[in-house]
């Protein structure tokens, strides 16, 4: 996946209409094995939602993929600029195939409360399959903070 394009550069960006969110994806935990050796190949992607919707508008950023494991470590980190409109995030986690690739799960993260420069979240976020599954299926920890960038550089 291309991420060069999308990295924060030291452009002129309204402070007012948008801001710099920084995801570290550290690591997950894979509950119950998507390929027949027992394993799977996950990887992490994070996109934006609009409120009224469940599926992503956008994907922001995509970790590599971990082979053979069901306990993958990524420290995956990635600005990206969003707009202020953007309350909410999609984080899903999936099985790398050779063909297809399996859906693990997903969790959503309302981003609304990263109110200054200084707030994060620091998580391990349960992700289902299906909305309403009362058993996880597996869990992703991610840290996402609004960086600093803009007032730095005002
Ligand atoms: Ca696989």
């Amino acid at each position: 996946m291309e991420t060069k394009d999308k990295r924060v550069e030291q452009k002129k960006i309204d402070p007012t209409k948008y801001d710099v969110i920084s995801f570290n994806i550290l690591n997950a935990t894979v509950l119950e094995a998507t390929d027949p050796n027992g394993l799977s190949d996950p990887y992490v992607r994070i996109g934006k939602v609009k409120s009224d919707s469940l599926f992503a508008s956008r994907w922001l950023v995509e970790t590599e993929v971990q082979e053979k494991t069901l306990s993958p470590t990524w420290n995956y980190m990635e600005e990206v600029i969003i707009g202020k409109d953007i309350d909410r995030i999609i984080i899903e986690l999936w099985d790398k195939d050779t063909f297809r690739n399996d859906y693990i799960g997903r969790a959503y993260v309302d981003i609304s409360e990263l109110s200054d420069y200084k707030s994060f979240i620091n998580q391990g976020f349960k992700i289902y399959k299906n909305e309403g599954d009362k058993k996880e299926a597996g869990t992703v920890w991610v840290i996402i903070s609004k960086s600093a960038t803009f007032s730095d550089s005002s």
